[in-house]
């Protein structure tokens, strides 16, 4: 069996029901392999300083290079590919806001063990999120080939409905394998992990990661993008960095203003109500929540 590919053309509602329906969607090509070297090359300064893993978990011969935004100008466009927001807006439109989750460049070294199969929204303390409720879209970014002999991530497919802490064996998992510029998607639910390098070559990724607006973000954006570059930032990019509220009555600056405000944009002095609530999807308890909210 070999995983499930959509042509660059596939709409982001085409995405998000593969993502509903499988864990996970390979987008072929989404962008030139030429913005994936652009990108190589604005990082190698700090990839080239970057330390192997401390345990077996992040990777004792892989290595993670985070804080991209401040550092690459090609990162912060990715961030923003109008498929990969559109289908992240869907998948977690439940909720108020979604924002960036962590920024990393992940190389798996020749040598590398297999990753274990898990499930990323354990970063959350191993909360146990329902089934039903979607809490991250996940990408992985060829850099480089991403064949299975360096490492493809390995994905069991449809294993988003399995549940928590279930051991999948390795033999269970297949390698997205994909050519640079290729973009593997998958929610937070699915099982999948880094292969083993086989190779003498290493295997680059990009990850960007994106996740509901009230959950703790696992790269701190505020921390890992200094305010003067935060400053010289679209407004789209800073809100999903965290410079928004995440929910109503969730992240605001001085009594209910805008977080932009803090930069100089935005409105200040105008205080955001519970009208923010209204970006959500209005299930009944938001309804009872604001039924006599008399908005202007
Ligand atoms: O690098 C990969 O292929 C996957 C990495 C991963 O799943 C993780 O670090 O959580
Ligand atoms: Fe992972």
């Amino acid at each position: 069996m070999s995983l499930i590919h959509l042509a660059n053309t596939a709409s982001a509602s085409e995405v998000e029901h593969c993502l509903r329906q499988h864990g996970y969607a390979i987008i072929d090509k989404l962008v030139p392999g030429a913005c994936m070297d652009r990108i190589a090359d604005e990082l190698e300064p700090y990839t080239a300083l970057t330390p192997f893993g401390p345990d077996g978990i992040l990777g004792r011969r892989t290595k993670r290079t985070g804080g991209l935004i401040a550092r690459s100008p090609g990162a912060r466009e990715l961030i923003l590919n109008p498929t990969i927001l559109e289908t992240s807006r869907r998948l977690l439109s439940h909720a108020t806001t979604f924002q960036i989750h962590c920024t990393q460049v992940v190389s798996i070294h020749p040598g590398a063990k297999a990753q274990t199969l898990h499930q990323d929204e354990v970063a959350w303390d191993m909360f146990p999120f329902p089934l039903d409720y979607h809490v991250q879209c996940n990408t992985l970014w060829a850099m480089t080939d991403y064949t299975e002999e360096m490492g493809a991530t390995r994905v069991v497919p449809g294993s988003h409905r399995a549940g928590r802490s279930v051991e999948f064996e390795i033999a269970a998992s297949f390698p997205a394998e994909m050519e640079k510029g290729s973009v593997l998607v998958y929610d937070g639910k699915v099982y999948h992990g880094g292969g083993d390098n086989r190779s003498d070559r290493v295997r680059s990724a990009l990850n960007l990661t994106y996740a509901l607006g009230w959950l703790r973000q696992e790269e701190n954006q505020f921390l890992s993008c200094p305010p003067e570059i935060a400053r010289t930032l679209p407004d789209e990019l800073l809100r999903l960095m965290g410079y928004q509220c995440g929910a109503f009555a969730l992240g605001y600056v001085n009594g209910f203003e805008d977080p932009l405000t803090v930069l100089g944009r935005g409105q200040a002095g105008k205080l955001m109500g519970a009208e923010w609530m209204l970006k959500a999807e209005q299930n009944e308890d938001r309804k009872s929540f604001l039924r006599e909210a008399e908005f202007d």
